[in-house]
């Protein structure tokens, strides 16, 4: 079994809007764990580190301003094929591509404003859960476990 950790993050108008509950209940509901999770106002340079590899594009000042513009919600989730499944559940970037029962097909109609971040391989979660947890994760016995594996 592919057991992965995967850094999701709601960005500052899904905190704004109150989504926080819904998306965690998703995950929770899907079967996954949580290991990490912290409310955190992020500074422009860690937001900058956070994205680099979009340094060149046109809207990356856009980016980091928004999301820069209040605090998100870190998490690392945990579990089968968290890194690809997480994806699934977030749904497309442009939210006209994203399918409806997704989280950005359920709450958002923007691509500068779609609420969530999941890491998008095995690599870059590792990366991201690195910057954003350097203290280290939870380490814990999910009751839920043996049910769902
Ligand atoms: P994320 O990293 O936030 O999970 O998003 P993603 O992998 O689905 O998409 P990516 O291409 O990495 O873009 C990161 C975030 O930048 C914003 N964006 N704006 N054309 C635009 O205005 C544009 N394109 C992307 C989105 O907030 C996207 O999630």
């Amino acid at each position: 079994m592919a057991t992965e950790q995967t850094y999701i993050m709601i960005k500052p108008d899904g905190v704004q809007r109150g989504l926080v509950g819904e998306i965690i209940a998703r995950f929770e509901k899907r079967g996954y764990k949580l290991v990490a999770m912290k409310l955190m106002q992020a500074s422009k340079e860690h937001l900058e580190k956070h994205y680099e590899d979009l340094s060149s594009k046109g809207f990356f000042n856009g980016l980091i301003k928004y999301m820069a513009s209040g605090p998100v919600v870190a998490m690392v989730w945990e579990g089968k094929d968290a890194v690809k499944q997480g994806r699934a559940m977030l749904g497309a970037t442009n939210p006209l591509a994203s399918a409806p029962g997704t989280i950005r097909g359920d709450y958002c109609i923007d691509t500068g404003r779609n609420i969530i971040h999941g890491s998008d391989a095995v690599d870059s979660a590792k990366k991201e859960i690195a910057l954003w947890f350097p203290e280290g994760l939870c380490q814990y016995t999910a009751a839920t476990a043996s049910w769902i594996y």
